[in-house]
């Protein structure tokens, strides 16, 4: 007897200095490169590779890309304005909104151009899902905060698609320092996706209405099934994490315990005692997450941040700490990460 059993080929990611991104692309096939920079543009085709530069570094110096590479050959395309590269199993779909008074309408167009290619292309498992926000705490032109504006486009996006809840992708909303909002989406072909909740946290899309009209639509992480089959492998995709219990920011004005909330987040989120709801039993503790990006909303904080970091997570884990706002203008700091 023969047992259905296939191995999926995940694609991965490397975080980079932005003058290496050739010598990657040399060694293998690229599904996209994510230039964590000083500037934001349009997504493009650039030397064959789908190219989006966000602007969340300073200066130069603190600038990297981010390279998602893959076993097979990569076709690249445009489709209503945002631009996609697929390898046959994995879809890299990137988009930017221009700065504009009122996002909600732009959000909803973009992100139904991005789910109607994943639909058409036949990508239809969204696992992880990036938002860069600029100015994300200020008000727009109607005096509604920019992250909740967003918030109520991606929540219409989705109904449109039918998108149930228990569906919806991990995510990053995170601040900008330009550029209006920036986004891109991993979507898969054929691997089975789940989505996590963290049993300490409330799901995102039941907070409250004090928190705006539309609740961030967003799974705490997404379990990405190695084989039809062993829960034990796969990959396991963080979205972004915060000193949020219940659905209450906690330790206003404290970055050392929201630091360590946000740890301690995630730490329960990817625990056996967490995952059973759903089967995955892997052993996991925060020295298995790697491609780690620490939003720092001060400056000042960041040696702090940084260090209590390098306490709890793997010495070996690459880690990015970027100086950007966070989606809640009481949090100090967000974390994300990737369980491969
Ligand atoms: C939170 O837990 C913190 O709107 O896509 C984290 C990850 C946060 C994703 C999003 C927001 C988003 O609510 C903020």
């Amino acid at each position: 007897m023969t047992q259905a059993q296939q191995t999926v080929k995940l694609p991965s990611s490397a975080f980079t200095g932005l003058t290496e991104v050739s010598e990657v692309a040399a060694t293998g096939n690229v599904l996209g490169v994510i230039n964590y920079t000083t500037e934001c543009t349009d997504p493009r085709v650039e030397n064959g590779l789908l190219t989006l530069d966000l602007h969340m570094a300073a200066d130069l110096g603190e600038a990297f890309a981010e390279v998602w590479t893959t076993a097979r050959p990569v076709e690249t395309g445009e489709h209503h304005g945002v631009v996609y590269a697929h390898d046959g199993e994995y879809l890299l779909v990137a988009g930017r909104i221009a700065p504009t008074g009122r996002y909600t309408e732009d959000t909803r167009a973009a992100y139904v151009a991005a789910l109607d290619l994943m639909d058409g292309l036949g990508y239809k498992n969204c696992f992880r899902m990036w938002n860069f926000l600029n100015d994300i705490n200020g008000d727009n032109a109607e005096g509604l905060e920019i992250y909740r504006d967003f918030c109520k486009g991606r929540a219409e996006a989705f109904e449109l698609f039918h998108f149930g809840d228990k569906e919806v992708p991990s995510a990053t909303g995170i601040g900008s320092l330009g550029g209006g909002i920036a986004f891109y989406f991993l979507a898969s072909r054929s691997a089975a996706l789940t989505s996590v909740e963290n049993s300490k946290q409330m799901a995102a899309y039941h907070y409250p209405r004090q928190y705006g009209p539309r609740p961030p639509k967003f799974a705490r992480a997404t379990y990405l099934a190695g084989t039809h089959t062993d829960r034990r492998s796969g990959q396991i995709y963080v979205a972004g994490t915060a000193s949020i219990r219940g659905h209450e920011t906690l330790h206003d004005g404290d970055v050392v315990a929201q630091v360590k909330l946000s740890l301690d987040n995630i730490e329960h989120l990817v625990s056996d005692e967490n995952l059973a709801d759903y089967e995955i039993v892997r052993g996991n503790s925060l020295l298995d997450v790697d491609n780690i990006k620490v939003y720092v909303r001060h400056r000042a904080d960041i040696p702090t941040v940084k260090k209590m970091c390098e306490e709890r997570f793997s010495p070996n884990a690459r880690i990015q700490y970027l100086n950007v706002d966070v989606c809640r203008a009481d949090l100090l700091v967000e974390i994300e990460g990737i369980i491969a």
